[in-house]
């Protein structure tokens, strides 16, 4: 006898939820439009040549998109150390070092950027910090809760850097340049793309790169908020 109301009240209600999210939807897409951060140089060489030691690479792999483990456009985040090398944390090898050749190389990457950390500081110091870490495990414990570390420990069960924690550890700890917007939970790489002391030196394709939806609301409270 109560199913006939309670039916229409339910299908009222899922009408009034589906509105709200796709009214809440283009409202944080046009506030995502306005974080978007356009790069400085255009070149038509090669944009790895505009590398600097201390820069950021920024990497866009499709197989992440709509992942749950980066929500942010990007997916990963390599430190320029100079000499044609990187230095990252990955899930499989933990905080090493690769030839920039290798990067280069791949092809299951679709996007990159280059970022530069603004401000006179010794860039050697950044460095000598990730240099360091070489050897340490990757923070696999950082991808359940929002937490990260300037001085790891090396134990192998989690203690060590996601990508975004090792270069945001070597800034801070090294030339005291937090990367970190909000100061709390994650570094993500979506904090680090907008940061207000980093340049967007340059981005192989910009018209790509835009969050949507929900990855924006994760974005404003683990950038922002
Ligand atoms: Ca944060």
């Amino acid at each position: 006898m109560n199913k006939k109301p309670s039916k229409g009240y339910l299908k009222i209600s899922i009408s009034i939820i589906i509105i709200l999210i796709f009214l809440l939807n283009t409202s944080i897409n046009v506030i995502g439009e306005k974080i978007i951060k356009k790069p400085t140089i255009e070149i038509d060489d090669d944009p790895f040549s505009l590398l600097e030691t201390g820069d950021i690479l920024l990497i866009y792999e499709p197989r992440y998109e709509k992942g749950i483990l980066t929500l942010s456009y990007w997916s990963h985040c390599l430190l320029y150390v100079g000499n044609d090398e990187f230095i990252d944390a990955t899930g499989r090898l933990g905080v090493s070092r690769s030839p920039v050749e290798k990067t280069k190389a791949r092809t299951d990457v679709d996007n990159f950027a280059i970022l530069s950390v603004k401000g006179d500081y010794d860039v050697s110091k950044v460095v000598s910090f990730v240099e360091d870490k070489i050897g340490y495990p990757y923070d696999f414990r950082a991808l359940m809760s929002p937490q990260k570390q300037i001085n790891a420990s090396k134990s192998e069960y989690g203690y060590g850097y996601t990508c975004t924690e090792l270069i945001w550890a070597a800034y801070l700890d090294g030339v005291n340049i937090n990367l970190d917007s909000n100061n709390r939970g994650w570094m993500t790489l979506w904090e680090m793309y907008t940061n207000k002391n980093v340049e967007v030196k340059y981005v192989q394709k910009p018209e790509k790169v835009v969050l949507k939806g929900f990855e924006i609301i994760f974005n404003l409270f683990t950038c922002y908020i």
